[in-house]
């Protein structure tokens, strides 16, 4: 094996690192995933794309809701997930009806 070999494979290792870390990064798989737990929605701030669907998973033991005033609500049971598919007009803030202290924001961006 040649110096020229090993530099060769690391550049090739460093590139496969590199899809990888982009690919976890974006998240945008077409799900977005948002935690709820501890009376939080997290992460808060979501940008998003048309046609992307939002996925809360509820981690506390009670009953949250995702709620855009004059909007849609999606009811996410404890312990369980539910989702919301982004639409063009899905740049809205939100909050969970039971503790109006948790809020979100959805971005979407093209
Ligand atoms: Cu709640």
């Amino acid at each position: 094996m040649t110096v020229g070999d090993v530099n060769r494979r690391q550049v090739l290792m460093a590139a496969a690192f590199t899809v990888i870390r982009t690919a976890s990064a974006r998240a945008h798989n077409g799900t977005v995933h948002v935690t709820v737990e501890d009376l939080a929605f997290v992460p808060a701030d979501l940008e998003v794309k048309v046609g992307d669907i939002i996925e809360w998973t509820n981690k506390d033991p009670f009953e949250h809701t995702a709620t855009v005033e004059g909007g849609w609500e999606v009811i996410i049971q404890p312990g369980k997930s539910a989702t919301h598919t982004v639409t063009r007009q899905d740049t809205v803030d939100y909050f969970c009806r039971y503790h109006p202290n948790m809020k979100g924001r959805i971005k979407v961006v093209s």
